[in-house]
């Protein structure tokens, strides 16, 4: 293809629509803006806004965010559905009436398991002679990779946290560590309370479950909890880099804590089937832990059996921040996510992915 052809902007439209929580929201706005930053123009179809009034109040430039109803029948380059949420008909009728068919993706959940790779670019055919592509992100160099905007970790390393804690009015005591809780509903809510209050804490709390449950809690003396407003996404990065501990839930939190390269606790998106252990034992298997943080990890995600292990010690915790950077180089050894899509889109467009 000549490079002209290659490198000029395409148009991409991408598919949301919001589930539960705020990942789809926060994913999705990710994305569209890391690609609009690297100069594509994106429409994010986004059947609920609303947390956008807080994620990502000032927009970002080459971003549209449009209703689902007003997706029109004009598609774009590249159409992207987020997490199978299956676009409007009317909109998927008209793929197939462009004389060079959008290059259709599905982009799926994030997870360490090991069928993703085996999945990660798989074709589905669909009605109409058109190609759907199955794209996953991963942690591994034979998936998509993770979100990781240019300049990003240049931006986290010249970022000093107690000083922006102190601007946004939320300044810690010199003696007290800062750990951010944003999780699901968790009955070890109170033993992780018990174990922070060891030692002098500011515990920052954003809104949801974890905020509502402290508020009936008696909690230890050095345990100071901040009850937050919602953050910009941006101030949601400011805050995971603040922290000496994060803990984390669902998917762009995840993402978000591996690239602040404290240590973290992850809280998977629970399942009533509770597949979500094996999510957490696969990502487990990749990160090089020690012991007592990844005993942590599984009480925390309330595996059965799993008893409570207290916080990992002085020696455990040094350990755990060395694999927490480790963990962090590795992953941005990698292609981040934009850069794969876009890779993905620039062979399929030039007809040298496989065919359905
Ligand atoms: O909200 P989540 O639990 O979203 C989940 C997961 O994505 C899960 O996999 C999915 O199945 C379910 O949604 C439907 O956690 P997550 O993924 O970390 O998304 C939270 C987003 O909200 C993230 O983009 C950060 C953003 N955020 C802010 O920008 N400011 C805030 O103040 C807060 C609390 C969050």
């Amino acid at each position: 293809m000549p490079d002209r052809l290659r490198d000029s902007p395409l148009r991409w439209d991408l598919f949301c629509r919001v589930v539960d929580n705020f990942g789809d929201a926060g994913v999705c706005w990710r994305l569209a803006a890391d690609l609009a930053g690297r100069g594509q123009a994106v429409r994010l179809l986004i059947d609920d806004a609303a947390p956008l009034a807080w994620m990502a109040p000032a927009g970002a430039p080459g971003v549209q965010v449009v209703s689902w109803e007003d997706a029109g029948t004009e598609p774009g380059d590249v159409v992207i559905e987020a997490f199978g949420c299956d676009p409007p008909a009317a909109f998927v009728r008209a793929l197939s009436a462009r004389s060079v068919a959008p290059v259709w993706i599905n982009l799926e959940y994030l997870s360490a398991e090991d069928w993703v790779e085996r999945s990660h670019g798989l074709p589905s055919p669909q009605p109409g002679g058109l190609t759907k592509w199955f794209l996953f992100p991963g942690f591994t160099a034979r998936t998509g990779g993770l979100l990781r905007e240019p300049g990003l970790l240049a931006r986290r390393e010249a970022f000093d946290g107690r000083a922006w804690l102190t601007a946004r009015g939320w300044a810690a005591a010199p003696a007290e560590r800062v750990v951010l809780l944003f999780g699901y509903a968790n009955p070890a809510l109170p033993a992780l309370c018990a174990a922070l209050g060891e030692a002098p804490t500011m515990l920052l709390v954003p809104p949801g479950p974890a905020q509502a449950a402290l508020a009936g809690l008696a909690l230890p003396p050095a345990l100071r909890v901040r009850a937050l407003p919602h953050v910009s996404q941006a101030d949601f990065d400011h805050l995971l880099w603040s922290a000496d501990l994060n803990v984390v839930r669902g998917e762009d939190s995840l993402v978000r804590a591996v690239w602040a390269g404290a240590p973290f606790v992850w809280q998977a998106y629970p399942q009533h089937d509770g597949v979500h252990h094996d999510k957490v034992e696969a990502l487990l298997a990749c990160m090089g832990l020690p012991v007592p943080a990844q005993a942590l990890w599984r009480a925390w995600n309330g595996r059965p059996g799993a008893a409570w292990p207290g916080l990992p010690g002085a020696e455990a915790s040094a350990a755990w921040r060395q694999a927490a950077l480790a963990f962090r180089a590795a992953q941005a050894a990698l292609p981040d996510l934009t850069s794969s899509l876009q890779a993905f889109v620039r062979r399929a467009r030039g007809g040298s992915v496989p065919p359905a």
